[in-house]
């Protein structure tokens, strides 16, 4: 095998073609699917067979889908667990069948599984620095007395949802303008965003931040905030993380202040590091991409490139 020598994980074999497994978790928001696009667009050039899954949002779905793909044979998978926990059985067969696993965009609970024992590798962003950097932007731009934030919170259990919100929480908390008074989960879902901050608008009138996991929830956050009349980026500072195209409109219309990149373009990094793996290389446990930030400043620049 090509592992490197006593590495924990199972070798990956470098060969012509690869079966290559993608098991999605979801496709209900634009950021999924671009990054399901962007490995089916990698497949050809990087010579997989591609078999990819969609669980429609079920941990438990995903996990089944990984059992299938290992019953195809694959000799590799890309997995992005939903949930930090559930999908820990995923990963462990893998690792049993002999196939080699790269978790992508989002991890799973560190306790149990580590990067170059169970997994070769977590190639994603890092979520803390995200919530941490949207904080920092606030601290910076928030012009009012005093903040009054609701928190959005992405899918319960999954590792940006408690990154972002860790981040976050911890660095606002060092400006003592600024109180977060509500925090809960829109399961990064534009319409639910929508349903949670019209529910925690009615209790929290004076609010005027609202923080979002992503920008799905920020629109829909938004949605909510003009239907009972309040007027986003005016009277309430919007504050999120991906960087999609709608998000980067909302920034050119004055509606949004900032969103923090988390990019969905996964494909050629995944191509990239397989490759690495293959030809015997050491890979870091966590290949960390880079995030830009988008404002007023830089959204029109980058809209034509955003999914
Ligand atoms: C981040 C990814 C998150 C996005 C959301 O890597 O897991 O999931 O930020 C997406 O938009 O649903």
């Amino acid at each position: 095998g090509a592992g490197i020598a006593g590495a924990e994980t199972p070798p990956l074999e470098q060969k012509d073609r690869y079966k290559v497994g993608f098991a999605q978790m979801e496709s209900n928001n634009p950021w999924r699917i671009a990054e399901t696009k962007s490995f089916h667009d990698t497949a050809e050039a990087c010579n997989w067979d591609l078999i990819a899954t969609d669980a429609a949002g079920s941990a438990a779905k995903q996990v089944a889908d990984v059992d299938s793909m290992i019953a195809q044979g694959i000799d590799v998978l890309f997995l992005p667990p939903r949930e930090e926990k559930p999908l820990i059985p995923a990963v462990m067969k893998a690792k049993a069948a002999g196939i080699p696993t790269f978790l992508v965009d989002r991890s799973v609970d560190p306790n149990v599984a580590q990067a170059g024992e169970h997994f070769v590798a977590f190639l994603g962003s890092d979520f803390i620095d995200q919530g941490k950097r949207a904080a920092e932007w606030l601290i910076e731009n928030f012009e009012g007395e005093k903040g009054v934030i609701v928190e959005l919170e992405g899918t319960t259990g999954s590792s940006p949802a408690n990154d972002r919100k860790k981040g976050f929480d911890d660095r606002i908390a060092e400006d003592g303008r600024f109180e977060i008074v509500a925090s809960q989960t829109g399961d990064f879902a534009r319409d639910l965003g929508r349903q949670v901050m019209e529910t925690l608008l009615q209790a929290h009138p004076d609010v005027n931040v609202v923080y979002a996991h992503n920008d799905e929830m920020a629109i829909g956050a938004i949605q909510a905030l003009e239907l009972a009349g309040r007027k986003p980026g005016e009277d309430v500072t919007i504050v999120s993380i991906d960087g999609t195209r709608d998000a980067l409109q909302a920034i050119i219309d004055g509606k949004m202040g900032v969103t923090v990149e988390s990019s969905p373009f996964f494909g050629p990094l995944a191509c990239e590091v397989m490759n690495k793996y293959a030809a015997g290389e050491e890979i870091p446990g966590w290949v960390q991409v880079q995030d830009r930030i988008f404002t007023i400043e830089n959204a029109a620049e980058h809209i034509d490139e955003a999914y």
